[in-house]
C-alpha cells in the first residue's frame, strides 16, 4: 500500500513546475507528494512556495527545506495536492480523516488545479463507507451533536487517543456522521452548511480538478 501511495505522490508532483505556489495536503499520502517536492527543491533547485494545509504538514515542509507562506500571502494556489478518504464515482469526495478539513478546503478554495492522490481502496459507487467528519465550534456543539441524532446520522465525537475531545488547528472540535449511503452528496452538504455553529465539513463536491490513483496495474487520472 505504501508503494502505491509513493507512486502517486511522485506522479502529482510532476504537475508542480518552478515558480509555482503549491498547496501542500494533509496524511500519509500527501507527505509522499511533500517529499517528492523537498527532493527536488534539494536536488533540481525547484523554486516553488509551499502553502500548508495543517500544523502536520507545516512541519514537514520546514524539514524539508521548503519555504513556507499563509494562504493571505499569496493571491492564490497554482496548484494544490492532497489525499482523501472517499471518493465516489462522480469525483466527489469525503476528507478530514486527518482532522484538517477546514484548512484543506480553505486552501483547496483558492487554487487554479487540484489534485487528489490516493490508493485505490479509496474509490467507491456512492459515498458512505467513511465518517462525515463535521468542524464546529465548541460552544453549543452538544446541541448540534443532539440535532445529527435526531436526523438518523449516528454522530460520534472524534476524540484523542486518551478519550479527550480533539481540539482542531484551528480549536474546533470534530462531530463524524456515519451515514451508510451519501446518494445525494450535495444536498447533504447543504443541511451541513445550514446547520448554525458548523464551521465546515468533509463532503468535497464538485471541487477537485484530478484523481490519480494507484492502483495494483499502475496509476490512472481521472479528471472531472
Ligand atoms: C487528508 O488526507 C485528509 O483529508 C484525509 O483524511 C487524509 C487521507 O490520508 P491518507 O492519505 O493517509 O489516507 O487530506
Amino acid at each position: 500500500m505504501e508503494n502505491l501511495k509513493k507512486m502517486v505522490g511522485v506522479k502529482a508532483a510532476e504537475f508542480v513546475k518552478d515558480g509555482m505556489i503549491v498547496g501542500l495536503g494533509t496524511g500519509s499520502t500527501a507527505a509522499f507528494f511533500v517529499e517528492e517536492l523537498g527532493r527536488r527543491v534539494a536536488e533540481e533547485s525547484l523554486q516553488i512556495v509551499g502553502v500548508t494545509t495543517s500544523n502536520v504538514t507545516s512541519a514537514q515542509a520546514r524539514e524539508l527545506g521548503i519555504p513556507l507562506k499563509s494562504i493571505d500571502e499569496v493571491d492564490f494556489v497554482d496548484v494544490t495536492v492532497d489525499g482523501a478518504d472517499e471518493i465516489d464515482a462522480q469525483l466527489n469526495g469525503i476528507k478530514g480523516g486527518g482532522a484538517a478539513l477546514l484548512m484543506e478546503k480553505i486552501v483547496a478554495t483558492y487554487s487554479r488545479d487540484y489534485i487528489w492522490i490516493v490508493d485505490a481502496s479509496k474509490m467507491s459507487e456512492t459515498l458512505g463507507t467513511f465518517k462525515v467528519p463535521v468542524e464546529v465550534v465548541p460552544y453549543g456543539a452538544g446541541q448540534v451533536f443532539r440535532k445529527f441524532e435526531q436526523a438518523g446520522y449516528a454522530p460520534t465525537w472524534r476524540e484523542n487517543a486518551d478519550g479527550s475531545r480533539l481540539l482542531t488547528d484551528m480549536q474546533h472540535y470534530i462531530i463524524d456522521l456515519h451515514i451508510d449511503k451519501i446518494t445525494e452528496p450535495e444536498k447533504l452538504a447543504r443541511k451541513l452548511d445550514l446547520t448554525v455553529g458548523v464551521v465546515e465539513h468533509g463532503l468535497f463536491n464538485n471541487m477537485v480538478k484530478k484523481v490519480i490513483v494507484g492502483g495494483a496495474d499502475g496509476v490512472d487520472i481521472l479528471t472531472k
